[in-house]
């Protein structure tokens, strides 16, 4: 047993995230907030890291703020946004710059600012039974910890919308088909599925990863010309990476490349 409220584990050049509060459906709290950074900027720094993984401990992935412990439930002078300040938007930010992939394993339930948390990571994939539920409407909250960019970058202003309003659960099949998250999976299947995408992505050029990751962020503001010029200087750094060297090398030579990730 341990008291941690995110359990670490490395393996393979794969760090996993696993949010463990169960008894709560994985709700956040000051201290997880806390530990979840930390994991996230180690995972950054670790050489030996080259993907991450996020999952919830239980049957849910994350059931959002923890409200017993929120900032709506304390007595006079409510401030609902010295949370996101604080805690959920430096999260986002975190992982929206990430340069390593990340996976957002979503096992079960992800319930308000959890289910943005996983949709702002790079490959969401979700267990059949799990569902996506902006369930902020239902206490009076709006959406947030970047749902309102997300969900209407994703699916439109009609989708993003309704989800928010009708605060109705999306089931992840649903998901999957208005093309919110990368794929559903059957449950016992996810487990397996999860752990074969994270190794893919560990032998992968991590650092031509980052690059492409950064390129997509920009498309979301840029102009055509605009974009065109970064991908220009992006694929200047990548074409230059060793990894680009040994991808070609490797397909003239007709064996699998060997990857390090590294940008030079
Ligand atoms: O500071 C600020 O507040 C601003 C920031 C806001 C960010 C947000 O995320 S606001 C949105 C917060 N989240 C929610 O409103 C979701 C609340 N939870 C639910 O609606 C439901 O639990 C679920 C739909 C996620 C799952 O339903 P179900 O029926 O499968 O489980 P359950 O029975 O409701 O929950 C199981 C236990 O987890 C239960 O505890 P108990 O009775 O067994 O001791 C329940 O109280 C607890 N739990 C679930 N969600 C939360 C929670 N405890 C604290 N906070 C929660 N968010």
């Amino acid at each position: 047993m341990t008291d941690s409220t995110v359990l670490v584990s490395k393996q393979g050049g794969v760090t996993k995230l696993t949010l463990n509060r169960p008894d709560k459906l994985n709700a956040f709290n000051t201290t997880m907030h806390q530990e979840l950074r930390a994991g996230f900027e180690q995972a950054a720094s670790d050489p030996d890291c080259r993907v991450i993984v996020l999952t919830g401990a239980g049957r849910a992935f994350s059931a959002g703020q923890d409200l017993a412990d929120s900032s709506v439930n304390k007595n006079g002078g409510v401030d609902a946004g010295s949370a996101l300040e604080k805690l959920y938007n430096p999260l986002i930010k975190l992982i929206s710059t990430m340069e390593k992939p990340i996976i957002a394993a979503v096992n079960g339930v992800a319930a308000g600012a959890s289910a943005n948390i996983a949709l702002a990571c790079d490959i969401v994939y979700a267990a059949k039974s799990a569902s996506f539920l902006q369930a902020f409407m239902r206490i009076g909250l709006i959406p947030d910890a970047g749902g309102t960019f997300t969900l209407t970058q994703l699916l439109g202003p009609a989708r993003a919308r309704a989800l928010s309003i009708l605060a109705e659960p999306l089931p992840a099949e649903k998901a999957e088909a208005w093309g919110l998250i990368w794929k559903a999976v059957d449950d016992d299947k996810f487990q397996d599925e999860v752990a074969a995408a994270a190794a893919k992505l560990a032998s992968a050029p991590t650092y031509a990863i980052g690059l492409t990751k950064k390129a997509i962020a920009a498309a979301m503001t840029n102009t055509l010309g605009a974009q065109l010029d970064l991908e220009r200087d992006l694929q200047r750094l990548a074409g230059a990476s060793p990894d680009a060297k040994e991808g070609v090398a490797a397909f003239l030579e007709k064996r699998p490349a060997r990857f390090t990730g590294r940008p030079s």
